[in-house]
């Protein structure tokens, strides 16, 4: 058995940010692969034994389970003592970014990758609101690195992982990143470290079988 047990499927740029810096620092870690298109995170047995919030991932550690991306990514920010902070100012900064992703950039950005690509809904007023959205927030962070090779401390931390989740999947989520320089460019140099691996080649469960 593996040290580290991650619970995940390849779909899932939330998982994918923790199966990154696992793979970054070369741990011994396993996927448990969730079917999550076919349900099983709204499961009981799910929520009862794996996560009461019905969501991936979830990371198993010996006796320490833990769920939510970016608190895994501080814990094993903590454990391997790298991609973390230098001092508490520079904690806070990369909690500030880890927040700003998980509620504005990936929130909005994961659910417009599901219904484009995967629920195929079409174009609807809700696929455009939330182009929108991630727009804003693309902004954001694209201005952030107009100077900066890396979000905080000018070395890549655990807030890139968490900014980068769901950013290889361009063409799946239907926004042109080409026109946010910065953001290609700060996408490059996080592919650029030893060890990068792309998601659909780190967790089990792509391609989807075609539905029948
Ligand atoms: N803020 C959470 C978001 C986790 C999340 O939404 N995970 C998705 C997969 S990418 C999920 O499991 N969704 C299950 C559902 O909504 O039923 C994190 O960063 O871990």
């Amino acid at each position: 058995m593996a040290e580290f047990t991650l619970h995940c499927f390849a779909q899932s740029g939330n998982a994918y940010k923790v199966a990154l810096m696992l793979e970054l620092n070369g741990a011994d870690w396993e996927p448990a692969w969730m079917d999550f298109f076919n349900g099983a995170s709204r499961q009981p047995d799910f929520r009862d034994n794996v996560n009461e919030m019905g969501e991936i991932p979830v990371l198993e550690h010996g006796s320490t389970k833990l769920t939510q991306s970016g608190v895994i990514l501080d814990y094993l920010a903590e454990h391997f003592e790298t991609y973390g902070w230098n001092g508490s100012t520079e904690r806070r900064d990369i909690l500030r970014w880890i927040l700003f992703d998980n509620h504005k950039l990936t929130s909005y950005t994961a659910t417009l990758r599901f219904l484009r690509a995967f629920a195929k809904t079409g174009e609807t007023e809700i696929t455009r609101w939330l182009e929108g959205r991630a727009l804003s927030a693309y902004k954001v962070l694209d201005r952030h690195l107009a100077e900066r090779d890396f979000v905080v401390g000018g070395r890549p931390t655990i807030a890139d992982l968490s900014l980068c989740g769901y950013l290889f999947w361009p063409d799946e989520i239907g926004i042109d990143l080409s026109r946010f320089e910065n953001i290609n460019r700060w996408l490059g140099n996080i592919k650029s470290l030893p060890g990068w691996t792309d998601p659909y080649a780190l967790m089990p469960g792509h391609p989807l079988p075609a539905a029948g």
